[in-house]
């Protein structure tokens, strides 16, 4: 039996109260590992960058086994900027040779920087105009039901490549999730953590690690996925949000 277990946490009550966004994280574990897992997750609240939450919600819920997709890994590219400058110009070179308008990214990145507060899901944007597409205010979309088919083998096949850390490897979950919905062109990701400056873009079948996007101590970040212009965005937000992925890697593909 496999569960899905989903924090998320803020300063200054709730999310839905006007708390500030602390952090959010998803994943599918048996039930032997979950009691462990939560542990973890309230640590990860409790003593994050972005301050000590006050709110903490952890869900919990067995998943359905028979509905389970298995989508194959992004395979990641790195390219370190020599500034942020740099690293916005290598991404918008990056996004617009695959699908996404330059007017697009410039909108999309103007209704993030515009939000009143850090939003813990993504924007969905139309690749052409940039224009939203959701309708989910403040909150954003926020992917979820996701996680490696194998941690401990995904793990050590990103690690003999040079590729690390807890940012990384969730990112990396989330963005191949998101990147497998037939409506993703492409997804652009700043994180949010002030001591975390870099980011990625998606596209094509590609994570391509990039940065700095930010200066250190920097709050502001974000998500967003450019989509084909006339998507059905209920489709997309039922596939992103319950549909559950399990991401393999090429030492550990199911059967
Ligand atoms: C986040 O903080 O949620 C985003 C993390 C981005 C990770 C980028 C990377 O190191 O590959
Ligand atoms: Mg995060
Ligand atoms: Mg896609
Ligand atoms: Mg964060």
């Amino acid at each position: 039996m496999y569960y899905s277990i989903r924090m998320r946490a803020a300063q200054g009550g709730a999310h839905e109260k006007g708390g500030h966004h602390i952090s959010g994280a998803e994943r599918i574990v048996t039930k032997d590992q979950l009691e462990q897992l939560s542990a973890e997750l309230v640590h990860r609240a409790l003593h994050h960058s972005k301050g000590c939450a006050d709110f903490i919600r952890l869900t919990i819920d067995a998943i359905d086994e028979t509905g389970i997709h298995y989508v194959p890994a992004l395979s990641v590219k790195t390219t370190h900027a020599t500034s942020v400058e740099a690293a916005y110009a290598i991404a918008q070179k990056l996004l617009t040779t695959h699908g996404v308008t330059e007017t697009a990214l410039q909108q999309g990145l103007h209704l993030l920087r515009t939000q009143k507060e850090a939003m813990r899901g993504a924007l969905i944007c139309n690749a052409l105009t940039g224009d939203r597409m959701d309708n989910l205010g403040n909150r954003g979309l926020r992917v979820s039901r996701m996680a490696f088919a194998n941690e401990n083998k995904a793990c050590q096949y990103f690690q003999e490549q040079g590729h690390t850390g807890i940012h990384f490897q969730e990112a990396l979950v989330l963005a191949t999730k998101v990147l497998s919905a037939p409506q993703v062109i492409s997804e652009f990701c700043i994180s949010d953590d002030p001591d975390y400056t870099t980011g990625y873009v998606s596209y094509g079948h590609t994570y391509h690690r990039l940065g700095p996007l930010k200066e250190f101590g920097d709050e502001r970040g974000g998500r967003i996925f450019f989509v084909q212009p006339n998507m059905s965005i209920d489709d997309l937000q039922n596939y992103l949000e319950n549909t559950t992925v399990l991401v393999t890697t090429p030492n550990n593909t199911p059967n």
